[in-house]
């Protein structure tokens, strides 16, 4: 059977049931009145708590009443003792966090073998996306293949065909650097209309590592490279996807281009492309080809099939835009976001990310009347090139329907666009790099809803 494919652009209506089953449902806490007030109530909460386990550990077993038991009474973990540590080696998350999963989009036809899992970005913090919840796109399946037998060749415009070991590329100067990948069909399907509930089907095609390796200017150095003449390289996939796309010299010259064999201080995981994979920062995710094993240095664009008919975008005049590269200006709010439910009035923080494929970020402006009053969101620092950038901005909800706005801005000066701005340069045919503007709507009942302004 073929399997569905995201760039079909065909899109189901999320099962009824689907929130509560999928355990995507997120309650807060409950908290009242401004920031200051939620504030000091805070740590009034806590001040009662800190006393409470020593009055009790002195003799005082009687919790005053209407006390909160939690904090009160002692629980086993305080009485007996701990587990040794983990003899499995490698740490997982606790058992609560179970929830926390890479998911199918109800978007697509469910497979079997699925081809494409979205990051839960609703439940992540900062920028780093741990590893074994990166979003995976796989046009072959996944391998995990012998590093010690695995080879890399650089040719073509070369004085010699060079083929190197992973020993042989780990020995040599390595860079670390944090860098976002995102696919260029994220958020695709929500180019026709709304088409998924959470903000992991909408944009979960994206995550943001510190990746680790060799700049391939270093290594098509080693090969004696003609880059006087050399304008484009080929990079090849080690697996049966025949995954090949074609990398301007003008990204690698700037030695951005890394030859990766890590993420996140470690090894990079099989579905990430173990044990390499190119890093073509605010490049589309299908360049970051997988399972490397060539590169091959020629003086024009390849024009394999991954360019030709895939990741093109159908323009209003009929013509296709070809070799997108860049992923321009985008954020989206993660929390508050369709899916989840405010319990209550009063405090929230409004958290989300925002990204360029040309630099840094340098403002995030947040709406919550869809769009007719902004107010900028603190950044937190650092603010890396090319890297997905962490916004949060006090909110006090007052129970009435809000709409939930982020708009970033790049160190360029781009403003992410409107649907009705996007639509009306891109028109309506496209699939890939829809990076307009995504808007959530709290309901006065707390739910919160994915929808479209027009
Ligand atoms: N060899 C190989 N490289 C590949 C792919 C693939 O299927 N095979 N998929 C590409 C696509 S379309 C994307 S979006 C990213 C996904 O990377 P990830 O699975 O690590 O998230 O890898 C790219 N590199
Ligand atoms: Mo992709």
């Amino acid at each position: 059977m073929k399997q569905q494919d995201i760039t079909s652009g065909r899109v189901q209506k999320a099962p009824e049931n689907f929130l509560s089953k999928d355990g995507i449902k997120t309650v807060f806490a409950e908290a009242r009145g401004g920031r200051r007030d939620f504030i000091r109530s805070a740590f009034a909460a806590a001040a009662a708590g800190a006393a409470a386990p020593l009055a009790m550990a002195q003799g005082n077993p009687v919790p005053p009443e209407g006390g909160d038991p939690f904090i009160l009474e002692l629980p086993e973990h305080a009485k007996g003792l701990g587990l040794g540590v983990a003899t499995d080696g490698y740490g997982k998350p606790s058992k609560f966090e179970s929830n926390v999963q890479r998911r199918q989009s109800p978007g697509l036809t469910q497979t079997t073998q699925a081809s494409v899992s979205f990051a839960p970005l609703q439940s992540l913090f900062g920028i780093v996306t741990p590893s074994g919840l990166h979003f995976e796109r796989h046009h072959q399946g996944w391998w995990d293949i012998d590093p010690s037998k695995h080879r890399f060749m650089v040719n073509g415009m070369v004085k010699a065909a060079k083929v190197f070991t992973m020993d042989e590329i780990m020995r040599l100067p390595s860079v670390s650097r944090f860098h976002f990948i995102e696919c260029g069909a994220n958020t695709a399907a929500e180019w026709g209309n709304v088409a998924v509930p959470t903000v992991q089907y909408t944009h979960g095609m994206i995550s943001c590592s510190e990746f680790t390796g060799v700049p391939l200017i270093t290594l098509l150095e080693l090969a004696g490279a003609d880059l006087k003449n050399g304008k484009f390289v080929l990079a090849e996939g080690g697996e049966g996807s025949s995954m090949t796309r074609t990398i301007p010299m003008s990204l690698i010259l700037s030695g951005e281009v890394i030859v990766a064999y890590g993420q996140n201080g470690e090894m990079l995981r099989p579905e990430n492309g173990y044990p390499l994979r190119l890093v073509v920062p605010g490049v589309q995710g299908v360049s970051w080809v997988k399972y490397l094993r060539r590169v091959e240095l020629g003086d024009k664009p390849y024009a394999t099939k991954d360019e030709a008919i895939h990741y093109i975008d159908l323009q209003p005049d009929g013509m296709h835009r070809q070799y997108t590269n860049l992923q321009e200006c985008k954020s989206v709010v993660t929390t508050p976001s369709g899916g989840q439910v405010l319990l209550d009035k009063g405090f929230y923080n409004i958290t989300g990310l925002a990204w360029s494929g040309k630099g840094k970020i340098r403002k995030v402006d947040v709406s919550v009347d869809g769009g007719r009053n902004w107010r900028p969101a603190r950044l937190e620092t650092p603010v890396m090139s090319k890297a997905l950038s962490r916004f949060n901005i006090d909110w006090v909800w007052d129970g009435k329907p809000a709409l939930i706005q982020s708009r970033a801005t790049d160190d360029t000066g781009f403003v992410q666009p409107t649907y009705k701005q996007l639509r009306a340069v891109r028109g309506t045919r496209s699939i890939y790099h829809n990076n307009a503007i995504q808007s959530w709507l709290v309901q006065e009942n707390g739910e919160i809803k994915n929808v479209q302004l027009s």
